[in-house]
């Protein structure tokens, strides 16, 4: 498959891939997002892949969704488009899907961070959900998943102050598996990815889904929610001004409507 946005590789029994759109800092545009189902349906499929992981950049694991991309979006031009339709694909991926995250994931990039089952970060590692600033909110789960992992008060700073935080808070909250130096970042993650590969393939796939389970009961129709709530932020002024205000590197002037 002809893959402009990704960096394809076979470790073994590990599928690597990488976010590779370096120019805008891995912003995930919607033919990003479509190529990484794609893939990770193909890695579903295919016996000899074992576990998969998702990585981007030294400096930016992913720095959100495209905002230019979304910036003139109306709410009914999002309901219509429906982009979480592939972002909900991401999830029905049955085998371990380890994210492997260096510098920033912000916003869609911390959402899809999260929505792997385990993660790897380097110490400089930065995620957070910036949406604010943009007069909007996360739309690809975030308020769902951080809620459930860092408890309310944790969550809440971070979806209304958008400040992002550490790779060492986000270990020490729980959030993040494991904080490695940066160099060692790639082997750190290949040796747990493979250390995943030896065990029976069936156990894993179902120990995935009793913990999805658990820690996901309910969060289907809480991501619809959000997801709705997402659309109808783009029906109003803030959002606009917010986008256009990242595009021209300014400041944004919020009215509320
Ligand atoms: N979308 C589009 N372009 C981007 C994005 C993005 N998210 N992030 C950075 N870029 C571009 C910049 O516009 C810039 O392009 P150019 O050189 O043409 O001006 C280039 O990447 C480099 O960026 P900066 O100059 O800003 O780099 P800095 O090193 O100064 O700053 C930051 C790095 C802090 C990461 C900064 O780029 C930033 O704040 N980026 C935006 C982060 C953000 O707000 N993310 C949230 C986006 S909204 C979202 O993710 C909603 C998810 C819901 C799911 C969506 C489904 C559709």
């Amino acid at each position: 498959m002809e893959r402009a946005y990704l960096k394809v590789t076979r470790r073994g029994p590990v599928g690597w891939i990488q976010l590779d759109r370096p120019r805008v800092l891995n912003a995930l545009n919607r033919s990003l997002i479509r190529e990484l189902v794609q893939t990770l349906e193909e890695m579903g499929q295919d016996d000899d892949v074992r576990v998969a992981v998702i990585t981007g950049g030294e400096r930016v694991f992913a720095a959100g969704a495209d905002i230019g991309e979304m910036a003139a979006s109306t709410s009914v031009d999002m309901l219509i488009a429906d982009p979480f339709d592939d972002w909900n694909r991401i999830r029905r991926f049955p085998k371990p899907l380890i994210a492997s995250v260096s510098g920033f994931a912000l916003g869609g990039g911390c959402e899809l961070a999260l929505a792997c089952d385990l993660i790897v970060a380097s110490e400089t590692a930065r995620l957070g959900q910036p949406e604010i600033q943009l007069g909007v909110i996360p739309g690809a789960g975030g308020t769902q998943r951080l809620t459930r992992a860092l408890g309310k008060v944790r969550a809440m700073e971070m979806v209304l102050t958008g400040e992002p935080i550490t790779a060492q808070e986000a270990h020490a909250a729980g959030l993040v598996n494991r904080v490695v130096p940066v160099e060692n970042l790639e082997a750190e993650t290949m040796k747990l990815a493979e250390s995943l590969a030896d065990k029976a393939p069936i156990a894993l796939r179902l120990g995935k889904e009793a913990v999805r389970r658990a820690a996901e009961h309910g969060l289907d129709e809480a991501l619809d929610y959000e997801q709705k709530l997402f659309f109808f932020l783009f029906g109003t002024e803030d959002q606009k001004e917010g986008m256009r205000a990242f595009g021209e590197k300014r400041k944004p002037r919020f009215q509320g409507k």
